[in-house]
């Protein structure tokens, strides 16, 4: 594989692909193979830079599915979708098995929510060429909200980003393969999330493409007092605030169209 460059010449919109569970099958044992890759392909013809697909293994309270299964149907979906379009794949996941499957057959991005804290996905990333987005996370999934603690919450993700870089070019990792993305919502309550946006510019000094997931997202919900369904207006008005201090290049969003067209007349105005 010829080794992946991020060049984020306009702010790239990465949609949301989410391999879930099956509704008829009552418990996620089988997962919507098909939807997904309608989904996918209607959010690139709806404007996508990036497709991210993942499954949802860290929702808490989500039906555990075997390891096996699981990668089967999202090694499934990326086969099928890359076979149908030429838009760069990135897989959402952790696990190194999982990555290393679904790289194999197409996929050219590994997008993990720990950052790489396996060595295994390290070493994978290094051999392969793969580009990484590093998000930052404080403590697991399971636990990260419960008392998410900081001396300076945007000091602290930009401390762990020095390393995490570090940490991978030591092992190979080209620095051009490298994004940063600060995890809003990941180990962090409401007024660490705003102090992370507010000083969202200060990750351009690492000199690499800043990757934001702030689609739908809890903090939105506190803040406008709705339902996940009904967050797209916030969404969207924190994807032009970073747009507009050029602290974001890559939006990682459920709704496509929206940003796409934000991203356009934002560049139109600017
Ligand atoms: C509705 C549905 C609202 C799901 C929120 C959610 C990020 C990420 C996630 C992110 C990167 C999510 C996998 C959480 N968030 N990857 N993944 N950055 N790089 N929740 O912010 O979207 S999952």
């Amino acid at each position: 594989m010829t080794p992946f460059v991020w060049q984020c010449p306009r702010p790239s919109v990465m949609g949301i692909v989410n391999v879930t569970p099956d509704s008829f099958s009552g418990g996620g044992q089988f997962y919507d193979v098909g939807g997904a890759v309608d989904h996918a392909l209607q959010l690139v013809a709806e404007g996508a830079d990036i497709l991210d697909i993942g499954g949802e293994s860290t929702r808490p309270g989500a039906a555990v599915v075997p390891l096996d299964e699981e990668l089967r149907r999202v090694v499934a979906v990326v086969e099928r979708v890359a076979k149908q379009t030429t838009c760069p794949i990135s897989i959402d996941t952790s696990k190194a098995e999982v990555a290393r499957a679904c790289l194999a057959v197409g996929a050219t991005i590994i997008n993990d929510v720990t950052g790489l804290r396996d060595p295994a996905m390290v070493e994978l990333a290094a051999r392969t060429g793969a580009g990484v987005v590093v998000m930052h996370m404080q403590g697991d999934p399971r636990t990260m909200q419960l008392n998410p603690t900081y001396g300076n919450v945007v000091q602290d993700v930009s401390d762990y980003f020095t390393e995490r870089i570090s940490t991978l070019t030591d092992a190979g990792i080209a620095r051009s393969a490298i994004a940063l993305d600060p995890g809003i919502g990941f180990g962090k309550t409401l007024e660490q999330t705003l102090q992370q946006l507010r000083e969202l510019q200060k990750l351009q000094s690492f000199g690499l493409p800043v990757c934001l997931g702030v689609s739908r997202k809890g903090f939105l919900g506190q803040i406008t007092g709705k339902p996940r369904t009904e967050r797209l207006a916030g969404s969207l008005a924190v994807a032009c605030f970073a747009l507009a201090q050029g602290a974001a290049q890559i939006l990682r969003v459920h709704d496509v169209a929206a940003h796409a067209d934000a991203v356009k007349v934002w560049r139109h105005v600017s």
